[in-house]
């Protein structure tokens, strides 16, 4: 099916003198097969249950097919994942596991999601050692033997307290002091060098932090996640950040877009193989201001921890320009179509799922 309308799109495309661009682009993201025939990447989510890959999945289902998105991890997955579309076990730290996968499934691109992310990162060093470095390694490697187009994100993380933040620039001092920052220059750097030495088709975006009703782990933007669920469930939140924490952000649907569209940018486009994106930053306060206009009587109290530190030596505001000029990227959500969303999602999903819709926090939606 795909392969006919891409054909016929194609066909139509040069009949009918449609600009370079779309017919680059319906190349770009699709491949050539033996009989020079188009068909759809095949395509496989490392950390596939972590915060981006269920939503990933469905974005790239519904553009590519269920079959073509193999969801992966190490974790047992739900009901819903598994009657979503495929979903099979991928240890990223077995490299011949990894080849199998890669061979049977014939990949053509890696989505690469697995990683501890900042404040979990620091409990626990030598995992996230194991994980965030070896783990890339390997898939970098892997998509060198097997020609994979691969994405591998990276983060405001992989800046420090010697970076310029506000506004951070794509090219700048990188010294983060995490080891989940650590991990994610080497990640850039790694990457890149591939692409110089041996043509490696690497591509990584830096996201800010990701606002999903589907709660994160371990990082140290999530206060703008757990907020949510706990103000919606109690009409309190305790931040773990002070409320002046300046640090850029985007919701779940412009960072997955971006993903996308940079996996479909053509590759003349590309002046780099790592950008900047971002759609906003805010603060606690700020947050909260916003969220008080749904639920009046929210009572949010601060008491920094070790997190703080961390979102200290952040960006505040990132400078995406380079991402906007080269390959056209513009989000969508700003912080008041972002809370409005949230409040909808968690409350419907989560809170009434739970609870019956009578005993939720007092809300106008
Ligand atoms: C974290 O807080 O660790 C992540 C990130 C910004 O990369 N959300």
């Amino acid at each position: 099916m795909f392969r006919k309308c891409i054909t016929t799109l194609v066909q139509n495309a040069f009949c009918s003198g449609t600009s370079t661009h779309i017919i680059q682009e319906i190349c770009q993201r699709s491949i050539h097969n033996t009989a020079g025939f188009v068909r759809p990447p095949k395509i496989l989510i490392t950390g596939g249950l972590g915060q981006l890959g269920t939503e990933c999945a469905k974005l790239l289902r519904t553009q590519y097919g269920s079959e073509n998105v193999i969801l992966s991890d190490i974790i047992k997955p739900n009901q819903a994942a598994v009657e979503s579309g495929p979903y099979i076990f991928a240890d990223i730290l077995d490299f011949k596991g990894l080849q199998k996968i890669v061979v049977d499934h014939r990949v053509d691109w890696l989505i690469h999601f697995s990683a501890l992310l900042s404040a979990v990162g620091e409990q626990n060093v030598p995992l996230a050692v194991r994980v965030n470095i070896e783990g890339v390694h390997n898939v970098i490697e892997l998509a060198k033997q097997y020609k994979l187009r691969i994405f591998v994100p990276s983060t405001i993380g992989a800046f420090g307290p010697d970076s310029p933040r506000n506004p951070t620039p794509n090219v700048t001092i990188q010294r983060p002091r995490t080891i989940y920052g650590v991990s994610k220059v080497h990640a850039e750097l790694i990457g890149e060098y591939y692409y110089h030495k041996f043509g490696l088709d690497f591509r990584c975006l830096r996201f800010p932090g990701v606002i999903s009703s589907d709660p994160p782990g371990g990082g140290t933007t999530d206060y703008a996640v757990a907020i949510f669920h706990e103000a919606l469930r109690t009409g309190k939140y305790t931040c773990y950040l002070k409320p002046n924490t300046r640090l850029p952000m985007m919701y779940i649907e412009d960072c997955l877009r971006a993903l996308h569209e940079f996996m479909c940018a053509p590759d003349d486009k590309l002046k780099r193989r790592v950008y900047n994106v971002t759609a906003m930053s805010f603060t606690p306060e700020e947050l909260v201001e916003c969220l008080s206009k749904y639920i009046p009587n929210l009572h949010v109290n601060y008491k920094p921890d070790n997190r703080q530190l961390i979102a200290d030596s952040w960006p505040q505001v990132f400078d995406d320009s380079e991402a906007r000029r080269d390959w056209n990227w513009q989000h969508k959500y700003d912080l008041n179509n972002l809370v409005d969303f949230m409040v909808k999602d968690v409350q419907e999903n989560y809170i009434n799922a739970v609870n019956g819709s009578d005993t939720r926090a007092t809300i106008k939606i």
